[in-house]
């Protein structure tokens, strides 16, 4: 197939530009890295029921540490983080304070640990419905992920 010349030219450039794209791209890989969730689930609860649990593993597969400062959700009146602690025998749940993942490393909210505490569902969430949540890290970016209501954890990846 023969171009014409104006053809050829507009190519190189495209190509150009995606050369100089998928370049930064690579350049850019340390401060653009981002956090990401695996296994996000929510655990189904009555109907009316006035608070949701979520876990989730939270994965840093960048350079940097990050620190997880909160959660936000159109799903949720008040979303919040929770710890399950033991204390004198009592199941307690407490804020989870600082929540820092060094690089490579994961954060795993689970039954009986670390969880999302959803409170104030803003529509009815069954099995089979999908929760939008997102963790906000403490340098002000959000990490979103769509989190299947269902009744048992999902199978480790
Ligand atoms: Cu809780």
């Amino acid at each position: 197939m023969q171009m014409s010349p104006p053809t050829r030219h507009a190519l190189r450039l495209a190509l150009g530009l995606m050369a100089v794209l998928s370049a930064s791209a690579a350049v850019g890989a340390t401060p653009d890295c981002t956090p990401v969730i695996e296994s996000p689930w929510v655990r189904a609860a009555p109907p009316g029921a006035t608070s949701l649990a979520g876990y989730l593993v939270l994965r840093n597969p960048c350079e940097a540490a990050v620190e997880v400062a909160g959660v936000e959700s159109k799903d949720f009146g008040m979303p919040m983080i929770h710890r399950t602690v033991v204390e004198d025998g009592v199941s307690r749940m407490r804020s989870a304070g600082k929540l820092v993942v060094a690089p490579g490393d994961v954060l795993r909210f689970e039954p009986g640990g670390l969880h999302l505490m959803l409170m104030r569902p803003l529509r009815p969430l069954a099995g089979g419905d999908v929760a939008r949540i997102r963790l906000v890290l403490a340098d002000g970016r959000r990490v979103f992920a769509e989190f299947p209501v269902r009744r048992e954890a999902p199978a480790a990846p």
